[in-house]
């Protein structure tokens, strides 16, 4: 069954308590208190359901919102999650102040549909009821509930008069209320909770983004508290799931309710974090005075208020009715996403003067100047879900935007940010590093900033090779991922090649000048037919025309190449030699499956100074290994 929230809006004693109870048989002053003083305090709820034009079944869960003044806090925390407003005026009063504020706070809050109720017609005559209309119709002119487009009934709760008439311009309405963002993540702003015998912990809240079913583990912000939930109410009924839009209560295992309160926000576990720091448009109430940057105003979003202080992005001031860009500095962290509302009331005296939108609540912890995060945000500000996900890939730059990060930037399931990176890698604006993704023009600079270094490290080292992976990783200061695919990239493309630990220009192989081409054979051929007797390396290196340094160099070349194998300081081995001590050892086993360092001498012939260093390198190598002082053949 569609679920539509419905919530009061108006000056106290307007009837809209009354108009809920009117409608839907249940009183929503549900306090003592309230009952006592008859005026609502804290919010209070009802449901109702209604066919819709075309028999659909819908249900209406009513938020009914208090009007005093003092209680705006209160009606703020219910407003968040709404659909749909019922504006309620008193035909007997007309306009009053809180008329005015909460119709300022939906309208910024940016709710855009509902209707406008004249209340306690029985209480005044037809004239009068004309009057009143006239004068609401003109104060509502060019909003989303002018008369022209959006009806005012008028109704009274004590005679019955209007109210059918109001049900079927609400099931209208309702019906017309477009289905819940399904790409979102599961987010729960708590509004009430409180300890059921039987039951332990429970907490409501209008369902402003996913699902949540019994046994899904959540966890609370901005403790970052991870709890499981036992049981789901939907409206009032036991579910097995409640999805966007929804009055749902949730049964909460392993926390008192004393643990939880209003204000805190439920999402699925591990996705979030909650952050002091927004960037936001902002717009400001015409009746508002300058708001100045630097300013500290009361900020709340959902059920959540702290105090927070105003950093504008352009200018030292925003005039009345005016809009601007701002980061927010939070008193208290609080989970917010990009489009979730807020509402701004000033210090002192406390009054509503503006509000807006969240743009951004997850920024990098590198440093961004001012211009950058300026573009940044005029680049994201009314984006497309694709152009913003660009933006944000675009903002972390080389580093790369993994799906764990846009998500948390966004609220976004990770198969709605898949469908958006598929779009925009088919447009070459993105690619993909393993988990990350990087700007097209980044991954670009990164693959010639590679093609770069490595030519110059040719030029410099002609004698080596190629360049150690890890180093050059290093030296561009790319992340394991993006340089994996930097190459990647640039192997396919042939521009470099890659053998093992190295990397190298593509048909960049290691350029010999004659003599020393000529010493590196003499080198290789003195070891190989050394066998295991083999000369001590720096008479080899001396006995030939070239001077030390290359010399060294053609060494390190062979050593790399495993031609020669180095065992001991000064003492290297051709490749060939050991491979056949290596094969003969092997062969030995059939007859003396041991060896001590004695034996090992006599058979091969050979020196302590060089039995001890080949033994080990046979242990190494898996071929014997050590008993004491003895050796198994493996
Ligand atoms: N005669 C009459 N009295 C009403 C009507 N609606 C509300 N009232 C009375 O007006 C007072 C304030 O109503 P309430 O619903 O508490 O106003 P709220 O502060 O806007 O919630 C109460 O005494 C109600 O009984 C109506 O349609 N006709
Ligand atoms: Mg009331």
């Amino acid at each position: 069954m569609k679920a539509v929230i419905v919530g009061t809006a108006g000056h106290i004693d307007h009837g809209k308590s009354a108009l809920v109870r009117a409608l839907t048989g249940t009183d929503p002053d549900r306090l003592e208190e309230e009952k006592r003083r008859g005026i609502t305090i804290d919010i209070g709820f009802a449901n109702l359901d209604l066919a819709a034009p075309s028999g659909e079944p819908l249900r209406l869960g009513f938020v009914d919102v208090p009007g005093h003044e003092r209680f705006v806090r209160n009606m703020l925390a219910g407003v968040g999650g709404i659909d749909l407003v019922l504006l309620v005026i008193s035909a007997e009063e007309s306009i009053k102040p809180q008329t005015r504020e909460h119709f300022d706070i939906v309208r910024l809050l940016s709710v855009r549909r509902g209707m406008t109720v004249l209340t306690k017609a029985d209480l005044v005559d037809r004239e009068t009821l004309e009057v009143v209309r006239m004068e609401v119709a003109e104060y509502l002119k060019g909003s989303f509930l002018d008369a022209a487009t959006s009806p005012i009934v008028a109704v009274s709760a004590k005679t019955g008069e209007g109210l059918d008439e109001l049900k079927r311009e609400l099931a209208r309405l309702a019906a017309e209320v477009p289905a819940k963002d399904s790409k979102a993540a599961f987010r729960l702003p708590i509004d009430r909770v409180f300890s059921m015998k039987g039951f332990g912990t429970v907490i409501t809240g209008t369902l402003i983004a996913g699902s949540v079913a019994p046994e899904q583990e959540v966890e609370t912000h901005p403790a970052g508290r991870k709890l499981r939930v036992r049981g789901v109410q939907v409206h009032g009924e036991q579910a097995k799931r409640a999805v966007a839009g929804q009055r749902t209560a949730l049964n909460l295992a392993g926390v008192e309710a004393a643990d939880l309160a209003r204000g805190m926000m439920l999402t699925d576990a591990g996705l979030f974090r909650p952050t002091e720091r927004l960037i936001v448009s902002l717009d400001l109430l015409s009746s508002a005075k300058p708001l100045r940057d630097g300013a500290r105003v009361h900020f709340h979003s959902f059920t959540a208020e702290t105090v927070a202080e105003i950093k504008l992005l352009e200018g030292k001031q925003v005039k009345p009715g005016e809009s601007g860009y701002a980061r927010v500095k939070l008193d208290d962290p609080l989970l917010l996403l990009p489009g979730d509302r807020f509402i701004i009331r000033q210090f002192s005296p406390v009054i509503t003067i503006g509000g807006g939108q969240v743009l951004d609540s997850m920024e990098p912890a590198r440093r961004m100047k001012a211009a950058e995060r300026l573009a940044f945000v005029q680049r994201i500000a009314n984006a497309s879900p694709e152009e913003a996900l660009r933006a944000r890939v675009m903002r972390r730059g080389i580093a790369g935007l993994s799906t764990a990060e846009a998500v948390a930037e966004t609220g976004w399931l990770d198969g709605h940010i898949h469908q958006l990176s598929v779009a925009l890698k088919q447009e070459n604006k993105i690619v993909s590093a393993g988990d990350l993704l990087l700007s097209a023009d980044d991954f670009a600079g990164a693959r010639a900033g590679a093609v770069a270094a490595i030519e110059i490290f040719h030029k410099a080292n002609p004698l080596v090779a190629g360049l150690n992976q890890e180093q050059l990783r290093e030296q561009l200061g790319l992340g394991p991922e993006v340089y994996r695919a930097v190459i990647a990239s640039l192997v396919a493309d042939k521009k470099v090649e890659v053998a093992g630990e190295q990397v190298r220009g593509a048909g960049r192989g290691v350029v010999m000048r004659d003599d020393e081409a000529e010493s590196k054979q003499k080198i290789e051929q003195a070891f190989a037919k050394a066998g295991l007797q083999v000369p001590l390396l720096k008479d080899v290196l001396a006995s030939l025309r070239i001077d030390q340094s290359r010399a060294q160099k053609i060494v390190t070349l062979l050593l790399r190449d495993r031609v020669l194998v180095k065992l001991g300081d000064d003492l290297v081995f051709h490749q060939s030699a050991l491979t056949t001590l290596r094969q003969q050892v092997a062969a030995q086993k059939a007859k003396t499956p041991k060896l001590n360092v004695a034996a090992f001498k006599d058979l091969f012939g050979i020196t302590r100074k060089y039995a001890i260093p080949l033994l080990e390198y046979l242990d190494r190598e898996r071929v014997t290994k050590r008993m004491g002082d003895e050796r198994v053949i493996l």
